[in-house]
């Protein structure tokens, strides 16, 4: 049974009702762009260091030349917040390239210390979240680090016997109580308030190790959220499967992570962009299942964020923002027993959302037989006609009219307010 009451107030709260966030893949690899010595990788850039095989001696040097002019972490948050209506960034404070975003005494491979521009990037994010009151969420590869001797390595050269075997012989543990563990506890105890920690492709850890940082991390900052790829299902919550949607309703919080293109990191030659439109109805569809959608950008070397990104999320932004009730702290609903080409649904206690994709003369919801107190279009508040009836066959249909003026429009949402709690949808029957 669905509850149609705001969630509770638990510590996730704003996770559950965030709905749309920001992924960044940031870190040495936007130099390569996907392209190392002439040869370009076709995997995600971001594993570039792995898919071709660079040594770790050669990969190292590519340090030097960060010195990201262009970026703005003030200008970005501030956009990320206002025109794409994200709540909450995700940064990869260390990627599996092993390489620190932040001044770490750890290691001195660090965005600080190795690289010419001296600039702890982590520091200008976490202050201008701060400003424009935005959460902010770290991304720390727990398991693999293909920098560190210890560290796991996977779809290493070799076959699968090989690649198993490398990994075994190295001492995990150390790894992570030396490298791991202390780098958790600076990025938890000298940037503020850390939202997220988002762990990703434990590999081999065992059920212990995984523990062993959560706890760290929930003696550090307790109402720090962890995500699903900590390992050993002891998460906070589900990460699917990169840009894998659920076809039905999940219960309880879960996040899509997913890309605008094919990679995370940036990559010059990846022109695969997602449109806007499928942009929108994936966001749509999630929150209507009751999960997020955690979008992805990968800056330039220069800190300059590709252009393409920027007209997609401005776009979807648009919508977002002018539609906000029928996006954040929206509940997962029952399953509505069509197939809508032309729309998709959310909830919230005594509202059903209609996002409406096609132009449309009137809305016409089979088998909903809820009783409407009102229709309106959310954007401005234009209250529609409408009416609910019993169809010849004996089902119940809510049809809302559509005035001349947006018979064109597509990309818009209708409020319908119901008296009952959700959504009273009628089961198909013969
Ligand atoms: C991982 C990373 O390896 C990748 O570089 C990126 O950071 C991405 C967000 O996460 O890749 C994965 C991890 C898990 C799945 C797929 C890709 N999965 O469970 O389907």
């Amino acid at each position: 049974m669905v509850k149609y009451d705001r969630v509770p107030d638990t510590k996730q709260k704003w996770f559950k009702e965030a709905k749309y966030g920001l992924f960044i893949h940031w870190g040495l690899y936007a130099l390569l762009a996907g392209e190392y010595k002439g040869v370009k990788t076709d995997h995600i850039s971001e594993w570039i260091m792995n898919s071709l095989g660079i040594p770790v001696g050669e990969y190292e040097k590519l340090a030097d030349e960060f010195n990201p002019v262009d970026f703005d972490a003030d200008a970005l948050v501030k956009m990320a917040k206002e025109k794409w209506g994200m709540k909450y960034i995700v940064f990869t404070s260390k990627h599996h390239e092993g390489f620190a975003m932040y001044k770490s005494e750890v290691s001195k491979y660090n965005v600080v210390d190795a690289t010419p521009c001296h600039r702890d990037i982590l520091k200008e994010l976490a202050d201008a979240c701060k400003k424009y009151d935005m959460r902010l969420g770290l991304y720390y590869s727990q398991a693999q680090d293909w920098h560190d001797p210890n560290g796991y390595v996977s779809h290493a050269n070799g076959d699968e016997a090989q690649r198993k075997d490398n990994n075994f012989k190295k001492d995990f543990q150390y790894y992570l109580d030396n490298k791991v563990k202390p780098q958790l506890k600076e990025i938890l105890t000298g940037y503020g308030e850390i939202s997220l920690i988002w762990f990703d492709t434990p590999m081999a850890m065992t059920k212990e190790q995984s523990q062993e940082c959560i706890d760290l991390i929930k003696s550090i900052q307790p109402n720090c959220v962890i995500s699903g790829r900590v390992g050993n299902q002891l998460g906070d919550y589900m990460t699917t499967g990169d840009n894998f949607l659920p076809r039905l309703p999940f219960e309880g919080d879960w996040e899509v992570p997913a890309t605008l293109n094919d990679t995370w990191g940036f990559n010059k030659d990846d022109e695969n962009w997602k449109n806007p439109e499928d942009i929108l109805k994936l966001l749509i569809k999630i929150t209507s299942r009751g999960g997020n959608y955690l979008l992805n950008i990968g800056p330039k070397a220069s800190g300059e964020i590709p252009e393409k990104s920027v007209g997609i999320l401005n776009e979807v932004g648009k919508y977002v923002t002018e539609n906000a009730d029928g996006i954040y702290g929206t509940v997962r609903g029952d399953i509505y027993p069509y197939e809508l080409s032309w729309a998709e649904f959310t909830y919230k206690k005594n509202k059903i959302f209609v996002h409406v994709f096609e132009p449309r003369k009137r809305l016409e919801i089979l088998n909903c037989a809820n009783h409407v107190k009102k229709a309106y279009i959310l954007k401005n508040d234009q209250e529609l006609d409408f009416v609910v009836e019993p169809t010849c066959e004996g089902d119940t249909i809510v049809t809302v009219e559509i005035p001349k003026e947006w018979r064109e429009e597509k990309y818009y949402c209708v409020c319908i307010e119901t008296e009952e709690d959700g959504p009273v949808f009628e089961p198909l029957r013969g």
